[in-house]
């Protein structure tokens, strides 16, 4: 058995059929298949383990809390960030970015004339909570503009970097496009001109390939646990300790106090001053078995895979009369997104593809800017993983010839 099938064995969900036909799963940057490793560790903790964490002096309770602080290890080590405790759990990037925005405004670190920077390439996510921001403090969002490859304008960084940006939040790789952003190079130009916050955005990185937040040198980074083979309900905040310990909490409740009292109430320590309430444990806990999972594939071997899927797909599709991928001369990883001139909008062409069995996303991919942009109302996005192969793509390649002569 080849090593390709070996990995597909272990997602049970790939042998089953959609509309007749083998499931061909192609809308990972949505969210990815569950391996069983990771199926069977959340069966486990509902099992035999299932107990409050962080409160119990029972045994099971204990067990629970050091198999979910075992898993926060682990997501320490596969990020390289320094300490665990700056490793927050979350329930994916939005709940780690408006995490950030509110503990800012609740801290009254973010004043009225302050700035913000985001770029024209994030998700909705990473857009509207900095809106909601700038409108609770009266502060104004400004945006990195891309050319016509999708490429981010770093002089704009230059042009508008000052005493008053406070944030620059921004994603490492594009989730509409694929496209991986000079991150290196835009956190050195920020850094050179500017004390502002950097906040990372991850998600459609780290599922793709190694991330090492020190290297990095970013101060915040986001990401979610179900594009990286875990569980959906689960995401990571790391922030630098500095900055973290800065940060006001953002939720209050349970398990990040250290006193309440009606005269006054302390907070806990990191992480748990970021953790109010109970967490998702059984997520939590799997999270770190999709880290183990992705260490036994080693990041060079999934990133040489996903590469030459990606080669792979873009010169087949480019064979195709009138298609046009969108960030085609960009630097990209996992995403090829295309439309079809003149045949139909994309989601008349992933209703096709759907009926061939495979699942590809259409529509703006909750960013509408870059659809705007490009004056389009959305792309048919193909995006890939470990699992995927190259008989799926000669098959996605077929499958859109036919809904062209259909929709022509
Ligand atoms: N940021 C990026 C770059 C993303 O790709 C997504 C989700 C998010 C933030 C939000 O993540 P969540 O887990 O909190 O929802 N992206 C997509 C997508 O491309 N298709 O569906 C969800």
């Amino acid at each position: 058995m080849s090593h390709l099938q070996h990995i597909r064995q272990q997602f049970p969900v790939l042998e089953r059929t959609i509309n007749g036909k083998p499931l061909i799963y192609l809308d990972n940057a949505a969210t990815s298949q569950k391996p069983l490793q990771v199926i069977e560790t959340e069966a486990k903790y509902y099992r035999e383990l299932n107990a409050n964490v962080h409160r119990g002096i029972h045994t099971l309770s204990q067990l629970a809390t050091e198999e979910m602080e075992a898993a926060r290890r682990k997501v320490q080590q596969f990020i390289n960030a320094a300490h665990d405790y700056e490793v927050i759990f979350t329930k994916g990037t939005t709940e780690g970015i408006n995490l950030v925005a509110y503990a800012l405004s609740n801290g009254n670190l973010i004043r009225k004339g302050d700035e913000i920077i985001v770029s024209y390439l994030e998700h909705h996510s990473n857009i509207v909570p900095w809106q909601m921001l700038c409108e609770r403090t009266g502060a104004i969002l400004k945006v990195i503009p891309i050319d016509e490859n999708g490429i981010l304008q770093l002089d704009f960084l230059e042009e508008n970097l000052s005493e008053k940006t406070k944030i620059v939040s921004f994603n490492y790789v594009s989730n509409a496009l694929g496209i991986i952003n000079p991150v290196k190079e835009m956190i050195a130009r920020i850094r050179k001109q500017s004390d502002a916050l950097i906040l990372m955005d991850g998600a459609q990185a780290v599922p793709h390939f190694k991330t090492d937040v020190q290297d990095l040198d970013c101060d915040l980074f986001v990401f979610s646990g179900h594009k990286m083979y875990a569980p959906t309900g689960t995401g990571i905040l790391y922030g630098k300790e500095r900055i973290l310990e800065m940060l006001p909490p953002f939720h209050g409740g349970g398990e990040m106090i250290a006193t309440c009292s009606f005269t006054g109430t302390t907070y806990a320590g990191l992480p748990f001053k970021f953790e109010a309430g109970t967490p998702n444990i059984a997520g939590n806990i799997s999270l770190g078995a999709a880290v183990d999972f992705m260490n036994s594939i080693g990041h060079e071997a999934l990133q040489e895979h996903e590469n030459k899927l990606l080669n792979y797909a873009q010169s087949k599709l480019l064979e195709i009369d009138n298609l046009k991928i969108y960030g085609e001369n960009a630097p990209r990883t996992g995403v090829v997104s295309f439309n079809l001139l003149n045949a139909g909008i994309s989601s008349d062409v992933g209703m096709i593809l759907d009926k061939l069995g495979i699942a590809v996303r259409t529509g703006h991919h909750c960013t509408q800017p870059i659809m705007d942009f490009f004056n389009i109302a959305g792309t048919v996005r193909a995006s890939f993983a470990i699992y995927n192969t190259l008989e799926e793509i000669d098959i996605l390649a077929e499958g859109i010839r036919k809904a062209q002569k259909m929709l022509a």
